[in-house]
């Protein structure tokens, strides 16, 4: 098994007779999975409808075990995907109205031209290559963008923003948008649509123009025509993605524009065909404000300008992807601007592909968070699925963790969270324990769940208690262990160097980006550590909503695992188990450890249940994640401990490493040990 299926292994496919007047591409690859995966009844008959029904959205579509309704073919194909999860995974079906909770599933692909793949963790791209004729479209190109359309139209993903949100302004060249073309075919029928990353400074870059400023006459001309020439090519093209007066990107603000002028522009150009674009609200310069707040207080002054074509993407939290942060504040406080989350599913800053930690429970911690803007039950998924707002465009996107690797993730349990993304786009609802529960079933089952428990030598039972529940139990524990080990308790951003992997709570004071330091975050002082977002410090609380700004406010009532977030907090603290802020941190580190050294046995056990492949793959990883585990709990207990001259618990194994030898390390390389 090496992976390459993921969550689509069709087993011992029983016949089905499909009943459709309906033909297209689409239809024709419902059949065909129908063919390859139906596990009904026997000899079953599958009558498939499309008509119109205002019940359903544009995507949704109605089930029964022999019957699927919608409004459109891809509603149908959305259904058959459904239904064949369920046969697969056992799960008994009941009519329902089923309608995704955003229209708009997007991955976001960090891909360059030349092939890499920004804080790709999975080989190359899957899109671009390097080198000579690396824009002739080969027959296995096609073939790789069909598998890549098929898996996430399974889970409901209908849309790929196809190149790095740092741009290139090359993807708008005449070789780079026949390819774009070329793709799009490919994943037309699978009802994925294409999207590109721009750079704003293209105009002058590869125009020839003096000037990219979005208010220019020249500059609208030139963008009109560039737009007119890519829908000549793909007419159901998506639209765009903007990163822009961001990290040194260019954008408006070079020419004294706003954001919303530089997004209008682009929109004005985009909506005759009805494009639109993604207009990212990740902006931050190193200058004396909290980095957390900046965010908001350049869009916030903006609501209400931007063209209905225009969404802000923000990302879950207000830094930067941190393993755990509050809610970004701009979520529910833009109400006249549709906005929608933006999540990483490639795991930047939990151990890339080589930590386990499935990010279910962390996206829905994020969704489920209320942010109180239209009062007590305002959580972030309402703010933005388009139920307190009126908002043209809903939808979500999640930075892809996608690459050339024959198991397209890195991690076979990687592929979980791609997995997730696409479930919880749809259906935000969903539990993290029901969509680890479908996952381990359709990616490990060796039964057919449905129907027989025949083929191999243990029984069903046997399976779900030794693998089924012990392995779910892990990835549901998983990423809390990640946040123990790295960053509990809200400390965030300590990581060693550019890489963010390895631990360096140490890090940066020569840099002169103070905001791209550890220190900066973690401020440790004799006193205590932490990051004063209150009154008496930064202030960002006041970006949050009543009664929730207050709880955070105070020390007393600030939820503990985001304390250090909120807080500067005396190292003799006593938090609510009685013991001290320095004892809970070497708990923690100590807890993280020894978490994922329980998913050790757990994966141990479990090896009688799982293919070879994948069982070493994953035991050499757990040993690796353990390794590094005691590397961050080292750094960061040994370093803290200069500051806090406290005593790590006596009770807790001592330390494995010298502070001196980690710092020189973790600063030549990320800690992966391969
Ligand atoms: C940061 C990444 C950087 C991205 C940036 C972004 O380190 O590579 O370009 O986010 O989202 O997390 O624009």
């Amino acid at each position: 098994q090496n992976g390459h299926d993921l969550w689509l292994q069709n087993k011992n496919p029983k016949t089905v007779h499909v009943v459709t007047a309906k033909q297209s591409p689409t239809i024709d690859i419902v059949k065909n999975e129908l063919l390859k995966g139906w596990q009904g009844t026997e000899g079953s008959t599958l009558t498939l409808t499309i008509k119109k029904d205002r019940s359903l959205h544009r995507d949704g579509f109605k089930i029964t075990p022999t019957t699927i309704q919608a409004n459109t073919d891809l509603g149908i194909l959305y259904g058959v995907y459904e239904l064949l999860r369920r046969q697969q995974t056992g799960i008994y079906i009941n009519e329902n109205i089923n309608n995704p909770s955003y229209d708009r599933r997007v991955l976001n692909h960090w891909d360059n031209p030349n092939g890499s793949i920004e804080r790709g963790y999975a080989g190359k791209s899957l899109f671009w290559r390097y080198g000579k004729d690396s824009l002739a479209v080969t027959e296995s190109d096609r073939k790789l963008w069909q598998e890549y359309a098929r898996i996430n139209a399974s889970v409901g993903i209908n849309g790929s923003v196809l190149n790095n949100v740092n741009a290139s302004p090359m993807m708008l060249t005449a070789g780079y948008l026949e390819r774009v073309k070329a793709i799009a075919e490919v994943l037309r029928p699978y009802g994925v649509k294409t999207y590109i990353s721009i750079k704003f400074s293209s105009p002058s870059l590869i125009g020839g123009l003096s000037t990219s400023d979005p208010l220019d006459a020249d500059v609208i001309k030139w963008w009109n025509n560039k737009i007119k020439e890519i829908y000549k090519l793909i007419p159901d093209f998506g639209g765009f993605l903007v990163k822009a007066s961001s990290e040194g990107q260019p954008g408006p603000q070079d020419y004294g524009r706003t954001h919303a002028d530089g997004a209008n522009m682009l929109a004005d150009a985009l909506k005759p065909y009805n494009g639109i674009v993604m207009w990212r609200a990740f902006v931050y310069s190193a200058n004396d404000e909290d980095r957390a707040k900046q965010a908001y207080n350049e869009f916030v002054p903006l609501d209400g300008q931007f063209r209905d074509n225009v969404i802000i993407q923000v990302k879950n939290g207000p830094i930067d992807f941190q393993p755990r942060e509050p809610f970004s504040p701009l979520f529910g406080a833009l109400k006249k601007t549709a906005i929608m989350p933006e999540l990483q599913i490639t795991q930047e800053y939990l151990g890339h592909s080589i930590h386990l930690a499935y990010l279910a429970p962390m996206w829905k911690e994020f969704l489920d968070s209320d942010t109180y803007q239209e009062g007590k039950g305002s959580t972030v998924a309402k703010s933005t699925d388009g139920s307190l707002f009126n908002q043209k465009i809903s939808a979500i996107s999640g930075v892809a963790n996608t690459g050339l690797d024959t198991n397209w993730t890195g991690h076979t349990f990687a592929q979980s969270n791609w997995y997730t993304f696409g479930r919880l786009a749809w259906n935000h609802e969903l539990s993290s324990e029901q969509i680890a529960d479908e996952w381990v079933k359709l990616t490990f089952s060796p039964f057919d769940l449905a129907n027989s428990q025949t083929k191999p030598d243990f029984s069903k039972n046997d399976w779900s208690n030794n693998f089924l529940q012990p392995v779910k139990q892990m990835m549901l524990d998983s990423h809390e262990a990640v946040v123990d080990y790295m960053m509990p308790f809200g400390l965030h951003h300590i990581f060693s160097a550019n890489a963010h992997y390895g631990p360096g709570p140490w890090y940066g004071p020569e840099r002169v980006r103070k905001d791209w330091t550890s220190l900066y975050y973690h401020k440790a002082d004799s006193l205590g550590i932490g990051f004063d977002r209150t009154t008496t410090g930064s202030n960002a609380i006041i970006q949050y909503e009543e009664p929730l700004r207050s709880q955070l406010s105070n020390l007393e009532t600030c939820p503990e695992n985001l304390l250090l977030w909120f807080h500067h907090v005396p190292w003799d603290y006593k938090m609510k188990n009685g013991k001290t802020l320095w004892d809970n941190l070497a708990y923690r580190y100590d807890a993280g450890v020894k978490k994922v050294r329980e998913f050790q046995k757990i994966w141990d056990m479990a090896k009688p249940y799982v293919d070879s492949e994948r069982f070493y793959e994953v035991q050499s990883k757990l040993r690796n994640q353990n390794r590094n585990a005691q590397v961050w709990k080292d750094a960061c207990l040994l370093y803290f401990q200069e500051f806090s001259n406290m005593p790590i618990p006596y009770d807790l194994e001592r330390p494995m490493h010298d502070l001196e030898d980690l710092k020189i390390s973790t600063m030549k390389r990320p800690l992966d040990y391969k």
